[in-house]
């Protein structure tokens, strides 16, 4: 245990619930929560999870909407200790499997909007011993045996019974563990990035803070989702470390769905990424919809100048384009409010030092392209149970983010696309090897290469390059991917050829297969 006694869910709450204990916490579309509320809560929570065994460093992994369970659950777990694991609800029982698998978790906690997928992936997962369900899991609920069921009810019930003590923070340290982040980073398969409970007030203070400029009276809404780090960052922690409010959102985050929610529940930042930005403009909402945001912010992959300009001349948002990673926790990159240069991520955020190097790893001059490296106080701790990963990506106090960037002469950055063979797809990463291992199972496909190529909003999307052996349509291709990789990692266009580029040892040659989509 550090010394200092640091917990980063009582920072957030029980601080600011102090001094404003009545005013909003958390919203939803349907219940409002305030700081006093969520004290008792988050309290309930770790008590109650303390009730089921769960004890210091046990993992909790949430596959959870956007609503208060996944949010008092996160920093429920976090005050009591335990080490929170909110992952993606786009992944199948596989990847499920594996991630609850390789986290060593004892405790789900889930909605029952993914009842199939989790009881699949629960059968999968011996070491497993209870799952909280926070609706009805219908005909799933008796689907795994082995693992106790219970309800959230059923846990804030038990939490309220217990003693007062196990309803206090734990002082855990500010080094200790408090949140894993799953990411395909670098490396393809996903890997736990360990984070501090210390590194949760650094990102509030660097970029919720000084770029943002967040205050109490600010109402936060995002687009991505809070088991992402930029929605986690977005909605749980800056609002709460300065006493302002979450706005959240459970549903699929349409243009129509989040113009409702930009209504009722009236944010002053909007946190958004490229697609869904092209997204809004593509649609018929009105164009007042952001008359009562003050500032929008754009991560996840660079934002196209032609989206930006078009939001700020149709819905008069002005969006800050920065990019982050789920290894720094948030954006270290980004332009500012009053110094945005269209086309870049801007410069440094405060807090962290940006070099971009050479292939030797010297750094190159202004105008050069390089690999981005960044330092800062917020990168994880490495990646859980991967030693050759983890000395890839943290090299000392720096971090290789495999980007390709270039600094210009004014010292703003721009992003040339990625140092690897992975891509990114509305804001996450996606594994080419992954697809190709789906698409390899299908019986017509003999060969195949998926990269990534820009659609008409100048947005990276996957798109594959098939050699078959058998007739085969591009709607059975797409609906082959749906059903075994998470929907935003399927090829949004296919093309046939008859024999894929190689090098004279038979290498792919993956550049060629870029071109090749261009044309
Ligand atoms: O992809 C990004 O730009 C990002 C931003 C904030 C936090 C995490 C990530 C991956």
């Amino acid at each position: 245990m550090t010394a200092d006694g640091f917990n980063a869910a009582a920072w957030l709450v029980d601080r600011v619930a102090a001094e404003r204990g009545g005013h909003p916490a958390v919203e939803t579309p349907a219940q409002s929560v305030t700081y006093s509320e969520l004290v008792e809560l988050t309290g309930r929570v770790a008590a109650g999870l303390r009730s089921l065994g769960m004890r210091r460093d046990d993992r909790v992994v949430f596959v959870a909407n956007d609503d208060i369970p996944l949010f008092a659950g996160v920093l429920g777990a976090m005050r009591g200790g335990l080490v929170a694991v909110p992952v993606s609800t786009m992944y199948g029982p596989d990847e499920l499997a594996e991630i609850i698998t390789d986290s060593g978790a004892v405790t789900l906690v889930a909605s029952s909007t993914y009842a199939e997928a989790v009881a699949r992936a629960c059968a999968q997962c011996p070491d497993l011993k209870q799952v909280v369900w926070d609706g009805d899991p219908g005909q799933h609920a008796d689907a795994v045996e082995g693992v106790e069921q219970l309800s959230w009810q059923d846990l804030i019930t038990r939490g309220a019974a217990a003693d007062e003590t196990d309803r206090a923070p734990v002082p855990t340290g500010s080094d200790a563990w408090a949140l894993w982040l799953y990411t395909s980073g670098t490396t393809g398969k996903p890997k736990g990035a360990m984070h501090r409970h210390e590194n949760i007030r650094l990102v509030c203070d660097t970029y919720g803070t000084q770029v943002l400029g967040i205050t109490p009276q600010d109402r936060c809404l995002s687009v991505a989702k809070l088991f992402f780090a930029y929605g986690i960052g977005n909605t749980m922690f800056f609002p709460l470390s300065v006493g302002a409010t979450s706005v959240l959102e459970p549903a699929r985050p349409t243009p129509a769905c989040m113009a409702e929610r930009i209504a009722k529940g009236k944010p002053t930042l909007f946190f958004g990424v490229p697609t869904f930005y092209a997204g809004l403009l593509s649609s018929d909402i009105p164009d007042d919809t952001f008359a009562d945001v003050r500032l929008g912010a754009s991560a996840g992959e660079p934002l196209p100048p032609g989206v930006q300009e078009r939001m700020l001349s149709r819905f008069g948002l002005q969006i800050l384009d920065g990019i982050g990673s789920t290894e720094c926790l948030h954006i270290f990159l980004s332009n500012r409010p009053g110094e945005i240069k269209p086309g870049t991520t801007g410069k440094a955020v405060p807090g962290y030092d940006l070099e971009i190097r050479d292939l030797d790893g010297a750094p190159v001059a202004d105008g050069e392209p390089g690999t981005l490296f960044v330092r800062g106080a917020s990168a994880a701790l490495g990646y859980w149970r991967r030693a050759e990963a983890t000395r890839a990506v943290f090299q000392g106090e720096w971090l290789n983010t495999g980007d390709t960037y270039v600094r210009d002469e004014e010292g703003f950055y721009s992003c040339m696309g990625r140092s690897t063979d992975l891509l990114k797809a509305g804001g996450i990463w996606v594994s080419p090897t992954e697809v190709e291992d789906r698409l390899l199972g299908h019986e017509a496909v003999t060969e195949c290469a998926v990269v990534g190529h820009e659609d008409e909003d100048g947005l990276t999307k996957p798109v594959a390059v098939l050699v078959t052996r058998a007739a085969v349509t591009t709607d059975e291709i797409d609906t082959w991917c749906r059903e075994g990789l998470a929907s935003f990692k399927r090829p949004r266009k296919v093309y046939f050829v008859d024999e894929l580029p190689k090098t004279a040892t038979g290498k792919m040659q993956r550049f060629k297969v870029r071109a090749l989509v261009k044309e």
